[in-house]
């Protein structure tokens, strides 16, 4: 790793990462001891119980569960192994990762492996639902060069923004073989928002209703945000010292526009892994599914910074919240009194993201998103929309005609944009979900290097997800 640091030429945090002083940031304000927020402690880690080396081998179980979501008050929720958000999966490139699920909820579910490159069988889609007490082993080998963010959730058909808000999600940690950013403290950041009744339950009204009909077109949004399951938790960091945090929106519907008041983040990843480059930015959305890894430094001893969620219009003017422009606080970066932290160096190379070749493309195919419908189609399971074959490289042209934005994911496979509204992508990265905000187009490119299946393409606003906006791609050995 030293080699590595004294070849690459490096950048110091402290002159790019903290844009602005304390005293030019007006929500920076002295830390208090009222000890109020709990820490923005990381879930629990699954456990691996095999002990083959490169095995990582867990169970995990869906059951329902009474929590207490918001304080004083419980709720029925769906839980895996008791949490919401659910326990990490936390397993290194390379490692062959065998998942022991155990269905104890009142209906069928799957796990589905957001992001990662699996073989179909263990996909998670709603191909292969899981009934009520049955169990199924999940397997897959992670592959190299896939070190990143992912997330698992059930994805059963027509009921995932259901038992998604009920509380089924949870994160995924690949660690690169090498990584090129030095060690430091992780934070997972899994953003979620719910809508509760009075008396604590989750409220998911009767869809022929006034409000059922609003989610149905706007996709189901709550007032309360989350942070790994908690509201306005703390996050402590010393003066200098750099986090790196992953994060995550595991929302139904909501898009986040996250930013730290006042100061900078170093974006150094997003969906499949690092960029080739850091990135600074004053604020970035997250889309439904969506991740990006960020690098945020400490500022002064005593300090508070809020991470925020900043306005963002995905809406139809039918449907827009009331509150969609008003911004919401979602953490507090609080430094701690410790000594300041020694200086980290970080490189200003990270990994080589090898363009996709584009001079190969097999197929062009035309995407349109309508509103609940692609192609002019809801789902069928029983029809293939987009036929290919193991090998080949396509270009996808998604467009959404319609005044909502519609974030695209693609199962199984990592994709490269290429171009939004015409404007060359300015960087190189693996994604697996993109936004298509409102009236616009944008360019993949993918290739199936290997696992014949049928794989969903959706939406993943789960209400129009829920409700058909998704299709089947079939890939033939
Ligand atoms: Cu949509």
């Amino acid at each position: 790793m030293s080699d590595r640091l004294i070849l690459l030429t490096v950048l110091v945090l402290s002159s790019t990462l903290v844009a602005s002083t304390t005293a030019r940031e007006p929500l920076n304000a002295p830390a208090t001891s009222s000890g109020v927020n709990t820490d923005a402690s990381n879930p629990p880690l699954l456990v691996n119980i095999s002990r083959r080396p490169h095995t990582v081998e867990v169970n995990l179980t869906a059951a329902v569960a009474r929590l207490s979501l918001q304080p004083g008050v419980t709720s029925e929720v769906f839980a895996y192994n008791g949490h919401v958000p659910g326990p990490t999966l936390d397993v290194r490139e390379g490692d062959h990762v065998v998942i022991h699920f155990k269905n104890n909820l009142p209906e069928a579910t799957t796990v589905h492996w957001h992001g990662i490159h699996l073989p179909f069988e263990s996909d998670g889609s709603p191909f292969h639902p899981i009934q009520p007490g049955e169990t199924h082993d999940y397997a897959f080998t992670v592959r190299s060069g896939t070190a990143g963010t992912y997330w698992y959730h059930p994805h059963p058909d027509r009921r995932t923004g259901f038992a998604i808000g009920k509380g089924l999600f949870g994160a995924i940690v690949v660690h690169a073989a090498d990584d090129p950013l030095p060690p430091m403290n992780e934070k997972l950041l899994i953003l979620s928002d719910n809508r509760f009744l009075t008396d604590g339950t989750i409220d998911f009204p009767d869809p022929a209703s006034h409000h059922g009909g609003v989610d149905e077109e706007n996709g189901r949004e709550g007032p309360l945000l989350f942070v790994n399951g908690q509201m306005m938790p703390t996050i402590s960091i010393r003066s200098g010292e750099i986090q790196r945090w992953r994060v995550i929106n595991a929302s139904a519907g909501r898009i986040f526009r996250i930013a730290l008041a006042g100061r900078t983040m170093l974006q150094v990843g997003t969906d499949g892994g690092l960029f080739e480059r850091p990135l600074e930015v004053k604020d970035l959305i997250l889309a439904t599914g969506e991740r990006a890894e960020v690098l945020v430094k400490g500022g002064a001893v005593g300090t508070r910074t809020l991470l925020q969620n900043l306005p963002y219009d995905r809406y139809s003017p039918n449907t827009r919240p009331v509150d969609w422009n008003v911004t919401r606080d979602l953490l507090t970066l609080e430094t701690t009194s410790q000594s300041p932290s020694a200086p980290m160096v970080i490189p200003t190379s990270l990994r080589k993201v090898v363009p996709l070749d584009t001079t190969k493309v097999t197929a062009v195919r035309t995407i349109i998103f309508g509103q609940g419908i692609i192609n002019g189609h809801t789902m069928d399971m029983a029809r293939v929309d987009v036929s290919t074959h193991v090998g080949a490289t396509e270009i996808w042209e998604i467009t959404n005609v319609v005044g909502m934005d519609h974030p695209f994911h693609l199962h199984g496979f990592q994709f490269q944009v290429l171009d939004r509204d015409g404007v060359k992508e300015p960087y190189l990265a693996w994604k697996d979900m993109l936004n298509i905000p409102k009236h616009s187009t944008a360019r993949i490119v993918v290739r199936y290097d290997d696992y014949p299946g049928k794989w969903m393409f959706h939406c993943h606003i789960l209400d129009h997800e829920d409700h058909g906006m998704m299709g089947v791609l079939e890939v033939k050995p």
